[in-house]
């Protein structure tokens, strides 16, 4: 399938005409997209399971056996390129310090900068941002599924170091690709049943975090965010880690937060809670998902949660200021595929976003008119955003609607599907 390009240029200036009788300018708006980076995670290319082929069990739950998983960081390079190809967003690659293609037998709370060349070095060379997270999990060392917040000193020490390790990497990275790498510390530490002393675990967490948060680093190369979470297999009464321990923490401490849409209640949302914690913190990042029924990780749709939350994130004017990630992992369909629908699901949504009459909306709610706040937002949602997204993809040189399916496939049978 190959869409006229004449027709999307045709939709595009109708688009143009229609929003700008809102006062909107859809040329700017696509040169305000081309701002805002979105991070891509590895993760998703292998069903994060990382390079240190040690077989322990994983804390992060990923099912389906889709042929073609990447082995190695070649493949697992080659196949975001391919996610990239399909996509004209500015993207940053997200890496788990389990990605380390180290030479020197290096481990978790050792690793260095030189054992991520690999990463470094493409990422150099192809403009891409970094961002990174130390693996607190799938470790011999993980000790009855905890990490910083263990009872066991050593095992405290030992993540402690890994956390250290995992800071010096990140602004190495920042450095050598010229943006600041968001490093992000998300343990799984929980229990199965409900503890009596939920202050001595969360005491030993304060005490780890502040032992790997000591040593002040160069913003312009690296910060820190903090991820919490509500509950995970095998931890559903109690999280070490939950997200008031850390928002205060963070607030406290001068830290960042890091929100994942799947990690809160059903009913919670993060599009409630960016006003508050972009307010009180100057690094947050969002961890885009989707929970189907609990935390399950599905890939990320165009669906109501996400565009919210970037329609809010414009609203509140900090769609340059704050961080975005993708967080998701289905091994059950191709996972280019799985990148390719949550990247362009998140462009749409970003585009949708930037092209709202948002200063008619505000208008009329400082007017206190909600009768007509409510129905100009009902309008504003059926308006031509379509057409100006697939103009920014046209004009990228990316695929447009469904042309890049063939290309995957092309890509399945000639190197993926040939992975044993
Ligand atoms: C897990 C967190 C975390 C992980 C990645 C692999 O619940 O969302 O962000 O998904 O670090
Ligand atoms: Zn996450």
């Amino acid at each position: 399938m190959k869409i006229d390009r004449d027709i999307i240029q045709k939709s595009y200036e109708n688009a143009k005409r229609v929003y700008a009788l809102y006062g909107v300018d859809t040329d700017k708006a696509i040169e305000a997209a081309k701002r805002v980076r979105i991070s891509l995670h590895c993760w998703q290319g292998d069903d994060v399971t990382g390079f240190e082929g040690k077989s322990v069990a994983n804390q992060n739950v990923v099912t389906g056996n889709y042929p073609g998983r990447a082995r190695n960081g070649n493949e697992l390079r080659a196949d975001i390129e391919k996610a990239f190809s399909f996509s004209p967003l500015a993207h940053k690659v997200n890496i788990h310090s389990f990605y380390a293609e180290t030479k020197t037998g290096r481990g978790r709370n050792n690793y260095t900068a030189e054992d991520f060349k690999g990463w470094i070095d493409w990422a150099k060379e192809r403009e891409y941002g970094l961002d990174f997270n130390t693996s607190f999990f799938a470790h011999p060392m993980m000790n009855d599924g905890m990490s910083l917040a263990s009872p066991d000193k050593k095992t405290r020490d030992f993540w402690v170091e890994a956390g250290k390790a995992g800071r010096e990497i990140a602004a190495e990275m920042g450095k050598a690709v010229g943006q600041v790498c968001v490093n992000d510390i998300w343990i799984p530490d929980g229990l199965k049943d409900n503890p009596i002393d939920r202050a001595r675990f969360r005491g030993y967490l304060t005490e780890s975090l502040d032992r790997i948060l000591e040593k002040k680093l160069d913003r312009k190369q690296t910060v820190e965010v903090l991820e919490g979470k509500l509950f995970g297999i095998g931890t559903e009464c109690f999280v070490v880690g939950s997200h008031e321990y850390y928002m205060l923490y963070a607030a406290q401490k001068g830290v960042g937060l890091c929100m994942d849409t799947g990690h809160y209640l059903p009913t919670e949302t993060v599009t409630d809670k960016l006003s508050v914690v972009t307010q009180y913190i100057r690094d947050v990042l969002l961890h885009v998902s989707r929970g189907v029924r609990w935390d399950s990780d599905h890939v990320v749709v165009f669906d109501d949660m996400l565009t919210s939350l970037f329609i809010e994130a414009k609203r509140l004017n900090v769609l340059e200021k704050i961080y975005i990630g993708l967080d998701y992992f289905d091994a059950s369909i191709n996972r280019i595929g799985a990148w390719t629908v949550g990247l362009r699901a998140t462009g749409k949504a970003l585009v949708a976003a930037l092209v709202e009459p948002t200063a008619l909306l505000k208008k009329a709610e400082e007017a206190g008119n909600y009768t007509e706040r409510l129905a100009l937002s009902e309008e504003f949602k059926s308006l031509p955003f379509t057409a100006v997204w697939d103009q920014y993809c046209a004009a990228a040189g990316v695929p447009v609607g469904g042309e890049w399916i063939e290309d995957l496939r092309k890509y399945e049978a000639d190197v993926t599907g040939k992975r044993k």
